[in-house]
Parts: structure tokens; sequence; C-alpha cells
């Protein structure tokens, strides 16, 4: 019998909850707990890592691994290594230099409550932690495999992946208006390479085949793109207390992104037909592709 919707969604708010406890968990364990003078460095790490965001990274590593029966203690590991670099990119994109925000997950950003030298050094920290999350044996006992997702991680947040399309986007606004396919493009490098590095890691935990790593390629293209979309309409529809961020930043900032170039509905479609895309891509997986599902449905139906 199928599961009804909401057993579905049921589903997908305990995998989320449970993903979040255990990679604060993880997190709580491996930063350090000094005295000294660096104590205000590992209370601001903890103050921007721990008990905030929807860990949806992790979430999609969790559902990635679950395709190929990977433990789950090594999933967390590498969801925890991949929520570190997506941290310390919101802390580094919230500094006066880049977005400059004052609130990010509901609460001051963290040069807001700290300082913004503290913000740029916890975010360098929380950059190296990921590396040495993924080097150690806790995720997984072949050090090939181990050297597989330190490539990929490194290539997914460097100058091919999270950070040249941070640097496409800074010069965006000197640049004039954007056209769709440079935005697709600085997306997908921006958010997507993430994303996909997320969708991709189950498939190096558990050696998958080239078929099935395709199938993950699909599944992230199309579901990267989709979340970023959704982003896109929280800024122009969202309420901040909600999204936990300022919203109708791009707007104001006169930014040329998908709903500005495509309108509210358009993107809306858009979205929705990445996400039958992405269903499609994992239509050959039976049960244990149903985490990925509901993650690519929650995408666009999310509020923040
Ligand atoms: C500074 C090197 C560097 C990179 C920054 C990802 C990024 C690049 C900046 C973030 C800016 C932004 C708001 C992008 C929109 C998409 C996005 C990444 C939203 C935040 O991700 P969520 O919704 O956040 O997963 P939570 O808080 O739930 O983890």
């Amino acid at each position: 019998m199928t599961p009804s919707v909401s057993d579905q969604s049921d589903a997908l708010f305990r995998a989320m909850r449970e993903t979040a406890s255990a990679v604060d968990r993880r997190l709580s364990t491996v930063l350090p707990d000094p005295e000294g003078l660096e104590k205000r460095l590992l209370d601001a790490t903890r103050y921007a890592s721990l008990g905030g965001g929807k860990r949806l990274r992790p979430l999609l590593v969790v559902g990635s691994a679950q395709l190929f029966g990977v433990d789950l203690s090594s999933a967390i590991q590498v969801g925890t290594a991949v929520e570190c670099i997506h941290t310390y990119s919101l802390i580094h994109d919230d500094l006066p230099a880049m977005d400059d925000d004052d609130l990010r997950r509901g609460q001051p950003t963290v040069h807001k409550a700290y300082d913004e030298a503290t913000a740029v050094l916890v975010g360098d920290g929380l950059q190296a932690l990921a590396f040495e999350l993924l080097a150690a044996e806790e995720a997984h006992a072949d050090p090939r495999v181990r050297v597989e997702l330190i490539t990929a991680l490194a290539k997914a947040s460097g100058f091919s992946g999270m950070v040249g399309g941070q640097a496409i986007d800074v010069a965006a606004e000197t640049a004039g208006d954007l056209d769709l396919g440079t935005i697709t493009h600085l997306q997908r490098l921006k958010t997507g390479a993430l994303i996909s590095f997320s969708v991709e890691a189950g498939g190096i935990l558990g050696k998958a085949d080239p078929f099935h790593r395709e199938a993950l390629r699909g599944y992230a293209h199309s579901v990267g793109l989709a979340f970023q979309i959704a982003d896109d309409l929280l800024d122009v529809e969202g309420d901040a207390e909600t999204v936990g961020k300022a919203t109708h930043k791009d707007e104001d900032a006169g930014k040329a992104t998908f709903v500005s170039l495509m309108g509210v509905e358009r993107a809306r479609e858009q979205a929705k037909f990445l996400v039958d895309q992405a269903l499609e891509h994992v239509e050959d997986f039976g049960e244990e592709a149903s985490l990925l599902r509901g993650v690519a449905r929650f995408v666009v139906t999310r509020d923040k």
C-alpha cells in the first residue's frame, strides 16, 4: 500500500528532526572547548552552527546514503562536514563586505552578535573542520572513499563551485542585468554545487555504479535549481520572521533573479516542473528513495 500524503510528510519531518539532532550532537562532540583567549571564537562557532537551519544538505546525504544501505553514522559524519561548509558560507556572505545582513536563522548574524574578525575566523575554522571530518575514519573505513569525498567537497565549495558562484554574484552587482543563462550558471555554482555534493555523497559512500551515480546527478541538478527558485520566491513573498532572514533584498537591490526574469507564476511552474524531473531521476529506486522524494517535494513547498 502506498503511504498517504500525510504519512509521507510525517516521515519527512521526523527524518529532518532526527538528522538535525544528529548533526548537532556530532558538532558538539568535535568542536573543541578551550578555556583561553580562543574561547570567544568557539562560543561564536557554537552560536552559528548549533540548533539552527533546516539541515537540508545533511538530509540529502542521509537520503542518498539510504539508497545504498550505507551506515547512518557515516552519512551523519559527511552531512556534518557539508553543513560546516554551508554555515561558513552563510557567515561570510552576511559580512558587510558581501551581503551585509543583520539577521540569519532568526538571530543576529555572527558579526553583529560578536564582531567581523570573529565572523571571518568562525567561517575559516568551520571550513577546515569540514575536511577534518571527511578525513576521519568515521566518514568511511576505506581511505580511497575518504579521498573521493574530500576531493568532491573541495571542488564543490571552491573556485569551480560555491566560491566561484559567489564571485560571479559579487561581480554581477556592477556588470548590469544578467540573463537567465548566466543566472542559472551562477546558481548552479553558488548553491547547486553543495547540494549536488550532498546528493552524490551517498553514491560515493555506497560505491555506487556509474548508472546510479548519473541518476543522482540528474536528481541533484533539478533539486538544486528548484531550491534556488523557491529561495527567490521566498525573498519576494515570504515574511522575514518566518524565513529567519531579511526578505525583499534582491528586489530592493534591483538584482536579477529567476523570479524577476520569469515572474512569480512562471517561476513557480518551473520549480514544480523541476521537482517532477527530480522524481523521475530516482524512479528506478524503490521505497529506499522515499526520503529523497520527500525532500524534492519539500524544497518548493517550504516557508523558510
Ligand atoms: C561567502 C564563499 C561564500 C559563499 C556564499 C551560499 C552562499 C555563497 C551565500 C548564501 C546566500 C543565499 C541566501 C543564497 C540563497 C540560497 C541559500 C544558500 C539559502 C540558505 O540555505 P538554507 O535555506 O539555509 O538551506 P539554512 O539556514 O536552513 O541552513
